[in-house]
């Protein structure tokens, strides 16, 4: 397999990277990257050489994009704008990248008949209500995020990743690209950028800082281990069905505060020592994914079922690699300020 990987040097894209690279030797990967604020060279600087080669460059580049698509096979697209906050101080990136991006590839891949994997997340869904509000809790049926929920994005940065969806169905059908979708719950795992919630609140302990939480941490967001993610985009590559969308999830359901309170336990400190700050406008109240048909038709499942354990090694993996964040933390931290987060 030739295969181009978009956004390979940001936090999922390099996790994929390396999962392939150490599972499939026979793949040729080259990754296209702009390397924007996300993007980081050292995230997959030790894997590039014969096998893996990095373009620095934009995917809304149609020649570059064009030139590059013509030499591989197979692409996998993961470049995108990818922070909700940083979507509602600036959209335009968020348009750029991930509407007129996907667009970019999708021509090439049209042209040159390339099989493409559209990496996409749970959140163009909207939100579901949380559990407590639920009759019976919602213990029943229906109450978790399937390939037939309805479409209903909450902010600038969902509504561009549902449009994006939207352009690889609209691909698929007129054009017969050979695309597939996977719409996946929140990551977590190393080689995250500090600005998401999770990374951020191990490195502000790390640094002194006191941790923030938006609004009363209720939100619930469907966690999963970046490698699962990365060995399910794999399996929906190599034996999922052209035209389908497959949702991504491990059943990892937690609202914020229980995940604070479990990073300040693992971390040594008080499980109250924690700033609640300035909500998030238009936050998703809770994602859940059921991820029946992947596990069914493809037979993927995940293997991070312990989420305690793969924080534990999320935070020895941010406190062994202090030189990989330090010099950004002041200024993510000045930003969230300046917005009362
Ligand atoms: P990230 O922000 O860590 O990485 C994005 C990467 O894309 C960076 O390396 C960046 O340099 C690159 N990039 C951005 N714009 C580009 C452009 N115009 N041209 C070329 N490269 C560009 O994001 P992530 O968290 O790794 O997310 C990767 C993908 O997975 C995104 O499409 C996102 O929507 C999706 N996703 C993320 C999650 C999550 O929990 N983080 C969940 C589901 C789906
Ligand atoms: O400091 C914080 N405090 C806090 O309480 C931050 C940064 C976040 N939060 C809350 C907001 C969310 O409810 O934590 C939750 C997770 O926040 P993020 O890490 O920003 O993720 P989220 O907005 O849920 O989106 C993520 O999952 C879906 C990714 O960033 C997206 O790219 C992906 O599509």
């Amino acid at each position: 397999m030739k295969l181009m990987v978009t956004g390979g040097a940001g936090f999922i894209g390099s996790n994929f990277v390396r999962y392939v690279y150490n599972n499939h030797p026979d793949v040729q990967i080259t990754v296209l990257d702009k390397l924007t604020y996300a993007g980081n060279k050292a995230n997959i600087e030790d894997l590039l050489g014969d096998r893996v080669q990095l373009v620095v460059g934009d995917i809304c580049d149609a020649p570059l994009v064009d030139r590059l698509m013509s030499q591989v096979d197979t692409c996998v697209h993961f470049a995108a704008e990818s922070h909700n906050d940083n979507s509602l101080i600036d959209p335009s990136p968020f348009l750029h990248s991930n509407v007129v991006g996907t667009y970019t590839l999708l021509e090439a891949a049209r042209k040159y008949d390339i099989r493409f994997h559209h990496v996409s997340t749970d959140e163009v869904y909207g939100d579901l209500p949380l559990r407590e509000d639920l009759p019976g809790h919602g213990e029943g049926k229906g109450e978790k995020f399937t390939t037939q929920s309805r479409y209903n994005p909450s902010s600038p940065y969902s509504s561009t990743k549902a449009a994006s969806d939207m352009l690889v169905h609209g691909w698929t059908r007129s054009f017969k690209v050979r695309a597939t979708i996977s719409n996946c719950s929140n990551n977590y795992g190393p080689y995250q950028h500090i600005e998401k919630f999770i990374p951020r609140q191990i490195t502000n302990i790390l640094s002194g800082i006191t941790p923030k939480l938006y609004g009363t941490g209720k939100n619930v967001r469907d966690w999963i281990h970046t490698e699962d993610h990365s060995r399910a985009i794999w399996t929906i590559l190599t034996k999922g069905k052209i035209g389908e969308t497959y949702l991504i999830g491990a059943n990892g359901e937690q609202d914020n505060k229980t995940v604070l309170e479990l990073i300040l336990k693992l971390m040594g400190k008080s499980p109250d020592d924690y700033e609640q700050v300035k909500d998030r406008p238009g936050h998703d109240l809770r994602y859940a994914i059921d991820s029946t048909k992947l596990r069914t038709e493809l037979g993927w499942e995940p293997q991070f079922t312990d989420f305690e354990s793969g924080l534990k090694h999320t935070i020895d993996w941010y406190t062994a690699h202090e030189d990989w964040w330090q010099a950004e933390k002041a200024a993510v931290e000045a930003k969230y300020a300046k917005q009362g987060q």
